[in-house]
């Protein structure tokens, strides 16, 4: 299969392990556009130094990035602006606004405030263990970024879990009303939301289960969207099966 993108994403130790909930956005938009693409892994000392080279950009130091190879190399980062650039580019494609783009951006803005910051702090120690031989670097170049040990900026997770519970009650409710989050078409307001739900699921089983499946209010309505979602949150195309 020729393949139009070349998207990046960031491996820990497990290889082919989609987990990033910002290059996950861009990865369930494709897959959803059904545009093909293959993805470059970087490990994470590797992102600050590899993106800056391809984007002419300092200041880009994260994935997501896409190089579309149809259109002259061209290099798109962030994955809003991604999202944006695939929906003028690929115009034949399913849209991923449908026409609405300030309820799927309100959306968007809502899970990345209220949501992504508790789940990261959940997830943190996980994804520090699970970087391998570069858990040293990810956890010195975190407690500088919060300019403050992980154990501090992490605090009482039971405080986070709650929040979680809390932030999800409203996007049950539509779910309890609708298929998807903006009515009956799926869009980028799945896309990011089913983005960072695979965070936790990969990184936090526990909390999976017990904030989403066990989720009092809503938990049927999850599970039932995410079965619906499944099919666009795949590595793609799959990881060659495993030598005997
Ligand atoms: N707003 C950006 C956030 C990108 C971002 O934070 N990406 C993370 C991976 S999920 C990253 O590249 N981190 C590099 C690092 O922390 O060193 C987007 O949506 O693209």
């Amino acid at each position: 299969m020729s393949h139009d993108i070349i998207l990046y994403d960031v491996e820990l130790t497990t290889p082919n392990e989609i987990w990033s909930p910002n290059t996950c956005k861009t990865r369930f938009a494709l897959n959803y556009k059904g545009i093909p693409y293959k993805t470059v892994w970087l490990k994470f000392p590797e992102i600050g130094k590899k993106i800056p080279e391809i984007t002419k950009n300092e200041a880009c130091r994260t994935v997501p990035i896409i190089i579309d190879v149809r259109n002259g190399n061209k290099v798109v980062h962030e994955s809003w602006k991604i999202a944006n650039y695939l929906e003028e580019a690929y115009p034949n494609t399913p849209s991923l606004f449908h026409g609405n783009i300030g309820a799927h951006f309100f959306i968007h803005e809502y899970c990345t405030k209220r949501l992504l910051p508790k789940i990261f702090k959940l997830n943190v120690f996980t994804v520090a263990e699970k970087a391998g031989e570069h858990q040293q670097w990810f956890v010195q170049t975190r407690e500088k970024a919060f300019k403050t040990s992980l154990d501090k900026f992490v605090g009482d997770q039971s405080i986070h879990a709650k929040a979680i519970t809390e932030n999800l009650v409203a996007l049950g409710r539509v779910l309890k009303h609708y298929p998807y989050l903006t009515g009956n078409q799926v869009g980028w307001a799945d896309i990011c939301l089913a983005s960072y739900i695979i965070f936790l699921r990969v990184m936090r089983p526990d909390q999976f289960q017990a904030l989403i499946v066990n989720d009092k209010k809503a938990g049927k309505e999850f599970v039932e969207w995410l079965k619906r979602m499944d099919k666009y949150m795949q590595l793609n195309p799959p990881a060659p099966a495993a030598r005997i």
